[in-house]
């Protein structure tokens, strides 16, 4: 899969290909990631990128030029037909089905904007797609150009499949939170391994994980227990584990 990312700091972006999952993925050749600055494609000695905003008010505004020949020199650069998405405070808020869906397209052009924004014709003319990635405020669409490649990356990347194959569209198995981890030392100043894990019972296991899963979402998450699938073994598990949780007031997390 290629991206091509148009921005200002492209080498921003691409630099966090040579880290984790990314970097894997493009060694493996599963993907491979160009950058294209506009200012490169800019006119005049003072390579303008940005204007004043018409109407007045703070900030400048990303001119439609030296974008619009940015993403069709990235275009010309290869045949394969490439989706263009802007990432923007205005943009559908990225998930786990989008970023599924993403990672069945050949190409991505990644537009990140700086400054207040871009010019809206260009937009118009250009985006098939606008993404935010949460309701924060960042100083630019480099870090969210980041976020989406990660989490697209580690989907093609063959060596997660086995973790993953169970992955739905939220997070765990079903929508879920993880369960709790633990690892040696069994005793510690912090507290117990809890006994069940050193049961060998699997069955038992099991249905702790389970619990643990459905009652985290359930005190942290309530909204994706909304869209999970609960079988009546699952809506009695979080029973149990509500009943044993009634008089706490829910974890610090
Ligand atoms: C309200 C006036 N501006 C804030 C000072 C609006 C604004 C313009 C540009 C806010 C953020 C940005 C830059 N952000 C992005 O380009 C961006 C972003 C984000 O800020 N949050 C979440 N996802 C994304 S994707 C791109």
């Amino acid at each position: 899969m290629r991206f091509d990312i148009i921005s200002l700091f492209p080498e921003f972006v691409a630099n966090l290909a040579a880290h984790g999952v990314v970097g894997r993925a493009g060694e493996r050749g599963l993907i491979d990631i160009h950058g294209w600055n506009p200012r490169d494609h800019a006119e005049g000695n003072y390579r303008r990128v940005d204007d004043r905003p018409f109407g007045g008010g703070p900030g400048m505004v990303m001119l439609i030029e030296p974008l619009r020949t940015a993403i069709a020199s990235a275009r010309a650069d290869d045949p394969a037909p490439a989706k263009v998405v802007y990432l923007s405070p205005q943009g559908r808020r990225l998930d786990q089905t989008k970023v599924r869906a993403l990672s069945t397209e050949p190409r991505l052009i990644l537009l990140c904007g700086r400054y207040e924004g871009v010019d809206e014709r260009l937009l118009r003319a250009e985006i098939d797609e606008e993404l935010s990635i949460g309701d924060y405020i960042l100083s630019g669409g480099e870090l969210a150009a980041a976020v989406l490649i990660d989490a697209v990356a580690r989907l093609l990347d063959g060596t997660l499949n086995d973790a993953q194959s169970h992955e739905q569209d939220s997070f765990g198995p079903d929508g879920l939170l993880d369960c709790p981890h633990y690892t040696r030392p069994v005793e510690h100043a912090l507290g117990a391994v809890p006994e069940v894990l050193l049961s060998g019972n699997h069955a038992q296991i099991a249905r702790w994980r389970r619990m643990q899963a459905l009652g985290r979402t359930w005190q942290r998450r309530p909204d994706l227990l909304d869209e999970a699938v609960l079988s009546k073994q699952d809506r009695a598990l979080l029973a149990e584990f509500r009943a044993k949780h009634a008089d706490s007031p829910g974890d610090p997390a």
